[in-house]
């Protein structure tokens, strides 16, 4: 076996240790830490559940398992948690929070859309996603990182890193802080419709990325939908917005010549139909409405967030070298003016 003595004993917690063939890194998620383990019948997902995101594990695995009971109930293929040999979600070893989930078969992740097709299928998955949950309680939804697209707030917490500057990397992103601060009066819109009732609240996943769904490469179709971290009330154009902001882009999400980013109206257009698609009747007039509002607000909120975490020294997302939060912010800076442009949406003061 191929794996550290750390996750030998983590492992003997939810496998028979003979079984186990190998262990490695797996996925590009920015959050946890994601483990492929080979086993000689079965393969399964071990994640190190980043505590400083989610501190409370145990409500965390508790809404999973909820939300995963429910969806099974509806014959909806979902994530699987595998309980440890004395019946828990997860495990804890020096501080250090694992669990463990099937790994879905005949699956792939895109980290960008390879095609129109597949854009249009994850956005029908999607709305069939939200669907199956409109039936959910929410009340009984601990909320996971509260204010999560309040995006108010977000941009509150990216003046804090601002002024403060504590790595003294503000002059390094003076232009994208700019273009932020710019754009300060145009980002309530959905925060408010939720206050004032006009724009419903459901459960909504609030993560929807590509890459947060398992495809069948051979079908073209959706396997499931994971990732199932952020499932809390929400506005359906979280989900939508988000989607978009990272499918409907020529590149990928990291890409560092930004010339090659261009936000694609044809697949804005796929998504679009996908999602309506499944959701049918169920969105409101004016959530249709502020579809392309919801794709700029969830871009540009990722932008600044990316921002955030670049000048609070890369303590949230993931990096793989210095600048890393700093190249994701303006490829989402250069989708949201084009955004701005395509959508003609008046957003600066
Ligand atoms: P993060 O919260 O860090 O984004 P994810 O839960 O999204 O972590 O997992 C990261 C990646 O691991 C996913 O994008 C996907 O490629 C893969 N993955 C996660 N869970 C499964 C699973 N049950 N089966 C197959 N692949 C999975
Ligand atoms: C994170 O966990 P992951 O990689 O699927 C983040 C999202 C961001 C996204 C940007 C819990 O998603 O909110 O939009 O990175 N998840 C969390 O790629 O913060
Ligand atoms: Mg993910």
């Amino acid at each position: 076996m191929d794996c550290t003595i750390e996750f030998e004993n983590i492992l003997d917690e939810f496998l028979d240790r003979e079984a186990i063939m190998s262990v490695s890194p797996y996925g590009e998620g920015h959050i946890n830490g994601t483990f492929l383990v080979e086993t000689k019948n079965k393969k399964y997902i071990l994640q190190q559940i980043n505590t400083k995101v989610f501190p409370d594990v145990e409500k965390l695995m508790e809404n999973i398992i909820h939300v995963t009971n429910f969806l099974v109930s509806k014959n909806v293929t979902t994530l699987e948690v595998i309980k440890t040999q004395d019946g828990r979600a997860f495990t804890e070893a020096n501080g250090k929070y694992f669990r463990m989930y099937t790994f879905i078969e005949n699956s792939v992740t895109y980290q960008q859309s390879e095609s129109a097709e597949i854009f249009e299928e994850s956005g029908y998955a999607f709305g069939c996603f939200q669907k199956h949950l409109s039936d959910f309680d929410a009340s009984s939804l601990y909320e996971t990182i509260p204010d999560f697209h309040n995006t108010p707030k977000r941009f509150n917490d990216f003046m804090a890193a601002y002024n403060e500057d504590k790595c003294g990397r503000l002059k390094d992103c003076k232009k994208e802080a700019e273009f932020i601060i710019q754009r300060k009066n145009s980002l309530s819109l959905i925060t408010d419709g939720i206050k004032d009732g006009s724009i419903p609240l459901r459960v909504t996943h609030n993560d929807t990325k590509l890459n947060n769904i398992l495809m069948n490469p051979d079908t073209g179709k959706a396997r499931a939908i994971i990732d199932l971290d952020t499932v809390m009330p929400g506005s359906m154009l979280y989900d939508f917005g988000d989607s978009i902001r990272f499918g409907a882009s020529t590149a990928e999400e990291d890409e560092p010549d930004t010339e090659k980013v261009h936000f694609d109206i044809s697949l804005y257009n796929a998504y679009k139909n996908g999602f309506i698609r499944a959701m049918g009747s169920a969105v409101t007039p004016a959530e249709e409405e502020l579809m392309p509002y919801s794709a700029y607000l969830m871009t540009i909120e990722c932008g600044m967030r990316f921002l955030t975490d670049f000048l609070s020294g890369d303590t949230y997302f993931k990096t793989k070298y210095p600048e890393h939060n700093l190249v994701r912010c303006r490829t989402q800076l250069k989708l949201v003016s084009e955004m701005e442009q395509i959508f003609n949406l008046h957003t600066t003061d």
